[in-house]
């Protein structure tokens, strides 16, 4: 249910990328890699351009742009709007369903079958479908969920968070990740890395799931738990979180690590995705393995490409040497979007 983000863009064309991206998205749900794919492309040109593209001509001449999606950003430009958008291709069983995957929580499996049971509205969910308490949640709150958060407000989520486990114990550490440490003006959630020089993730697994989410829960801060899982790959919960005197709920997610691991999860926490993913073919180009506890080299896979061990740890600790360690030159996080 992931998206790139070309929500809250920003610069010359922010207009035409916020409606590529919805066809992009479209062609994701789809399943039509192909064109999802040379919408991302163009859709990160775009995005790179420093001045407005007005016309095909112009579109034509960016680097990651074709002659199809060069006429539709014309269209856009000239009309505000994109006739693909609403054409037949669109239908309304689609429309329904792009409304349904909105939902937090909800995936292709949920939303095919309520629209397959002749669901066709939020209320119609809320009166007729068997919701878990979690999509309950999600589809009360559906407008909160998808409405960016504010900059300044992911700030005062963050402070909130860093003053009652600073409370708890002043040795811990608390980083804003995710699409905020990239510098964008917006954010989709709340990412908050939570670490502790040198304790165990058994210590920090309960400091945080036994007493720091226990105290905001008290204050009213935090209103719902949605998610937790502490598993070897990564210890989080996600939920949803209020500032006193508003209404609107906001998704809210801790992340729990060890600082053996933080250069790792820094770096896959800041993302964004694509970023990501283009590290991680790096690193197995390189006969390496990163993920969000670190890089590994003499990772032993069979001809299958089916891994046998988990290799030596090259690095976890720092993110620059990461960087160093795949050989490629440090990219600063407002520099990781793809
Ligand atoms: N991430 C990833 N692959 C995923 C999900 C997440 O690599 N499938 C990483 C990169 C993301 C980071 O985790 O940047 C945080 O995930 P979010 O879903 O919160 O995405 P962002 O914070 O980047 O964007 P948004 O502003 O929409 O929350
Ligand atoms: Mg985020
Ligand atoms: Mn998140």
């Amino acid at each position: 249910h992931k998206h790139t983000g070309g929500k809250g863009d920003q610069g010359p064309n922010a207009q035409t990328l916020s409606v590529l991206q919805e066809l992009a998205d479209y062609y994701d749900q789809t399943r039509d890699p192909w064109r999802s794919k040379s919408y991302r492309q163009a859709i990160s040109a775009l995005r790179k351009h420093p001045t407005k593209v007005t016309t095909k001509e112009e579109g034509m001449r960016v680097f990651g742009i074709g002659t199809s999606i060069a006429e539709k950003i014309e269209e856009i430009v000239r009309t505000s709007h994109l006739r693909k958008l609403d054409s037949t291709k669109m239908d309304e069983r689609q429309q329904i369903l792009n409304k349904f995957l909105k939902i937090y929580g909800v995936g292709i499996h949920a939303a095919e079958r309520w629209a397959s049971a002749g669901h066709k509205t939020l209320d119609d969910l809320l009166q007729k479908a068997e919701l878990t308490d979690n999509q309950r949640i999600g589809v009360a709150h559906y407008d909160d969920f998808n409405t960016r958060i504010p900059r300044a407000e992911v700030e005062q989520h963050a402070t909130t968070v860093t003053k009652a486990l600073k409370s708890l114990d002043k040795i811990y550490t608390i980083y804003t990740m995710g699409s905020y440490r990239r510098g964008a003006q917006n954010s989709g959630d709340i990412d908050l890395l939570i670490t502790k020089p040198g304790a165990s993730i058994d210590e920090i697994r309960t400091t945080v799931m036994d007493r720091l989410v226990p105290l905001l829960t008290t204050q009213n801060f935090l209103v719902a738990a949605l998610a937790q899982t502490s598993q070897a790959d990564g210890t989080k919960w996600h939920g949803a979180s209020c500032l006193p005197h508003s209404k609107i709920w906001r998704r809210i997610d801790f992340l729990l690590v060890p600082e053996a691991e933080l250069g790792a999860a820094l770096l896959y926490f800041t993302g964004n995705d694509i970023f990501n993913r283009s590290m991680r073919l790096l690193a197995s180009k390189k006969g390496m393995r990163l993920n969000q506890r670190g890089l590994y080299k003499d990772v032993l896979r069979d001809y299958g490409r089916e891994k046998l061990s988990e290799g030596t740890l090259v690095e976890g600790r720092d993110e620059r040497k990461i960087f160093e360690a795949l050989g490629v030159p440090w990219r600063p996080p407002e520099h990781r979007i793809c």
